[in-house]
């Protein structure tokens, strides 16, 4: 009697809850309470793959770090070629005088692939008009096209698919005149160069535009090998290739002496945030790393499930990450790392996490965590990580040689980010 009870109200219960909500079964599956997070370990951060303990900063260097490296490229990101050997620049304009007088506008062309039918990357570089011999830079990639930074009409337009937005009136997959300067709350130009730094932007779709299409556009196509149509399954996804691309810029830099290369910020908000460590943890020629409201698969710890998940990530956007890390799916913690590693990559160099108190998709209090924790690496080279262990108060930024803040508002990029973002980069370049 009492099992067929049981079973009687099971089979009249579960249709129920079907029913009831069949549309927004992506909200009840989104975690946003903190109690609900699922109890959890992090992988260790100082113990080798054989279990010995990490104790220096030359044993991080040369046994843990490197396996680290290895197990993001080979079950996230997806490993990247090489620099190319034929890699060419040119400088396809430049003006001294720009922006009434306040800066030298340059636009480099980068060169990828067959020299007959090359792929281009258009750079766009502001640095400030003063008497230094070279400068500081903040090199950031924007989503919708160079112009798109600030409203200068010689700015050149991207030829590559950009994405479809009603609002910014982007609607043939094309850029048009009309979309210069819509994104130019998102870059204080004039301050960045007020305070001695230069700029450099590229459209991230030059590299490989942002659709699932197999990998037949953009860069990955260039260096399959003759057997392969798209990368394997430990092979670059589309955050590796952007990645690899800012490495080309940086290739770039080295080049122009009128850039401070040694002192080149990489910085990248959202995707292009999770896209700015996976560089800095990779070339380590980049002298500081900013990531701005990162989310799941840059600074935000995925074992929380706290927002974003894993699965959901790789089923949205199946082409950001490699093959390998769709077998994570719904499995956080059999990942051999978790993201504060990534951050711990880019130890000894100064890096910032920014996170949004209502950007929750993001889980704040997991990209905080993950910062905290990748201290421990810091502290291997005398430094001292992120100096508190409790999340600060809202709007109070905290600066070790590792940087976190969570501002009032959205997902998004605002003068309170880059304020502190310029800040942290003054304090770490001696200015
Ligand atoms: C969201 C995605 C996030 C974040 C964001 C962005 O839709 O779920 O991981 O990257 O896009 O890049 O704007």
């Amino acid at each position: 009697m009492c099992r067929f009870f049981a079973t009687r109200n099971l089979i009249l219960i579960l249709p129920m809850i079907v029913i009831i909500h069949p549309l927004s079964a992506q909200n009840i599956e989104t975690n946003y309470d903190e109690s609900k997070v699922p109890a959890h370990r992090l992988p260790a951060l100082l113990r080798n793959s054989d279990g010995a303990k990490i104790t220096t900063a030359e044993e991080w260097v040369k046994n843990r770090r490197p396996e680290i490296l290895h197990l993001f490229e080979k079950f996230v990101y997806g490993k990247s070629p090489d620099t190319p050997a034929n890699l060419a620049f040119s400088l396809v304009e430049q003006d001294t005088n720009a922006l009434d007088g306040r800066a030298v506008r340059k636009q480099v062309a980068i060169y990828l692939g067959d020299p007959n039918n090359p792929l281009r990357m258009n750079v766009l570089i502001y640095l400030p008009r003063n008497a230094q011999k070279s400068h500081p830079l903040f090199l950031a990639m924007n989503f919708y096209g160079n112009h798109t930074i600030n409203d200068d009409p010689i700015i050149l337009l991207p030829k590559s698919w950009v994405r479809n937005n009603e609002q910014l009136g982007i609607t043939a997959n094309q850029a048009t005149e009309n979309t210069r300067g819509i994104r130019s709350d998102r870059w204080p130009v004039e301050k960045i160069l007020q305070r001695g730094y230069g700029l450099a932007t590229l459209y991230y779709g030059d590299v490989d535009p942002d659709f699932d299409d197999g990998f037949q556009n953009g860069v990955h196509r260039l260096y399959n090998n003759e057997l392969q149509t798209k990368p394997a399954a430990d092979e670059w996804g589309s955050i590796a290739a952007w990645a690899w691309g800012l490495s080309r810029v940086m290739d770039y830099c080295e080049k122009d002496e009128d850039i401070d290369h040694k002192h080149v910020v990489v910085m990248g908000h959202s995707r292009l945030g999770k896209t700015a460590l996976w560089a800095g943890a990779t070339d380590d020629r980049f002298a500081l790393v900013i990531s701005n409201n990162s989310g799941c698969g840059g600074a935000a710890l995925s074992r929380r499930r706290f927002g974003e998940t894993v699965k959901k990530i790789n089923t949205n956007f199946p082409h950001w990450f490699c093959e390998n890390f769709k077998n994570f799916n719904d499995k956080e913690d059999e990942l051999p790392i978790n993201q504060h590693m990534l951050i711990a990559l880019i130890a000894p160099r100064p890096v910032y996490i920014a996170s949004a108190e209502e950007d929750r998709w993001a889980d704040p209090k997991g990209e905080f965590l993950s910062a905290m924790r990748a201290s421990a690496v810091y502290e291997l080279f005398g430094q001292e990580g992120l100096p508190v262990k409790y999340m600060p108060a809202i709007n109070t930024p905290i600066t070790g040689t590792i940087g976190y803040h969570m501002r009032t508002g959205k997902h998004g990029v605002t003068d309170f980010d880059w304020q502190n973002y310029l800040d942290f980069a003054d304090g770490h370049f001696n200015k």
